[in-house]
């Protein structure tokens, strides 16, 4: 993109701009979460659907004008429906976080209890870290692996705590955890404590609209949330999903709107119902596969080089090395060092650190951003090598230049494509 009106009229908004184009384009970009959108989609968040207050739900407005907002946000529910196979979709969410957020003032009363992943084991911030705020509203109780090398989670301990603590929901989904949950566990355990199941589906949304990772509502899970901006590859916001509940989606649409959010940002959710249009296509399709792919070739090399990986290695798109322990290499030195050679990950805790949070004993990364630039395997695990070599050679600045010369090449033979597809 030009951005030629900006240039004209604000130079310091436009370098800023420039050096990001920059980045992006000669670095890699491995931290998981993170992706490239088509330009069609940025073409919807720069829209005219940016002026447009809109109040409501489609068909039931607060303020007039409404003829068109009213079509995209149809076509954002209609086209999630039948991505994730549910009834149900509100895409007003801002975010991931503030769509658990509204999840749980939906459905608890203050003082009920939640039972999710452990934030060290993989679990999210909203997942009820004490950090936030939301845990003087809510009570949040944890489930963990039960074999760190393996990734298994302990559902024998899930059921115990959700016998003694009588959740009224039950949290499925992470950000830093690279296996297969058993979703019929979750859904058997629910059903026996009485308890709601939800999915935060953020990290592997787009590898389940993909048809590469289960669906969670297939093994029955009353809802899910998620972002629209990670392996899905639309717009940053985010989305809340019911399988066939009706008074659910009633209970979670008050609590967006009017419970916590104003107007919705219509050309965001533009946005969404253009990369939901992209996700329907066999060529996502094909795009989920290859992440998968990727991140095993990673895997692999990472494995050859006898670097700890937790949970043994992955069976999503997400890959977390213990770094320090296989290298010596703090997390934060680490993220560092790699970002000097052009590869972008992010410092991570693993499970029960030893460290802090600032510079833990893991990095995080994963394969659906370069994916988006059609990496195949071949180029994945050539970056998997490079980076343990940057890692080995951290204080070597030849090597590491010729590491960055590699990266840059790479990076530019394969731009992210205009058109997806
Ligand atoms: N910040 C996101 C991630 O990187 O996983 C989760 O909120």
């Amino acid at each position: 993109m030009e951005y030629k009106k900006i240039q004209g009229q604000d130079e310091e908004v436009y370098e800023a701009l420039i050096g990001e184009e920059r980045r992006e384009r000669e670095g890699l970009e491995l931290i998981p979460s993170e992706n490239y959108v088509s330009l069609a989609v940025r073409e919807a968040l720069g829209s005219v659907f940016t002026n447009k207050y809109s109040e409501g739900y489609p068909g039931k407005r607060y303020y007039g004008g409404q003829d068109y907002t009213d079509v995209v946000e149809q076509l954002a529910i209609d086209r999630a429906c039948k991505l994730f196979n549910c009834k149900y979709a509100n895409v007003q969410p801002l975010s991931g976080a503030p769509a658990n957020v509204a999840t749980y003032f939906a459905l608890l009363e203050p003082g009920d209890t939640v039972l999710g992943m452990d934030l060290s084991h993989g679990g999210h911030l909203t997942h009820g870290h004490p950090v936030t705020e939301i845990t003087k509203v809510f009570n949040f109780v944890r489930y963990k692996m039960k074999d760190v090398e393996t990734g298994e989670i302990d559902y024998d301990e899930m059921l115990e705590v959700a016998k003694r603590e009588k959740p009224k929901l039950i949290l499925a989904g992470f950000s830093a955890y690279s296996r297969e949950l058993d979703y019929e566990k979750f859904v058997a355990i629910g059903r026996e404590v009485g308890a709601l199941v939800m999915a935060d589906i953020a990290h592997i949304a787009g590898l389940i609209a993909g048809g590469a990772a289960k669906n969670p509502f297939d093994a029955g899970f009353d809802l899910m949330t998620t972002t629209t901006h990670k392996t899905l590859r639309g717009p940053r916001g985010g989305m809340i999903l019911v399988r066939e509940s009706e008074e659910i989606i009633a209970k979670i649409n008050k609590a967006i709107f009017p419970g916590l959010q104003g107007g919705p940002h219509m050309n965001n959710i533009a946005a969404k119902a253009v990369a939901f249009g992209e996700a329907l296509t066999p060529s996502y399709r094909k795009y989920a596969g290859q992440i998968l792919k990727n991140a095993k070739a990673m895997e692999e090399v990472f494995k050859r080089e006898g670097v700890r990986m937790i949970g043994g290695g992955t069976s999503n798109h997400l890959i977390l090395a213990d770094v320090f322990g296989s290298l010596g290499v703090g997390g934060a030195e680490a993220e560092k060092v790699l970002d000097e050679v052009g590869i972008t990950v992010n410092k991570n805790v693993i499970a029960d650190d030893p460290r802090k949070p600032m510079d833990p004993s893991g990095i995080r990364f994963g394969a659906p951003a370069i994916t988006t630039r059609r990496f195949e395997k071949e180029d994945a695990a050539r970056v998997a090598e490079l980076m343990i070599e940057t890692m080995r050679n951290k204080d070597d600045a030849k090597k590491k230049e010729e590491i960055r010369e590699e990266i840059t090449t790479l990076a530019l033979e394969k731009p992210v494509p205009e058109v997806f597809g």
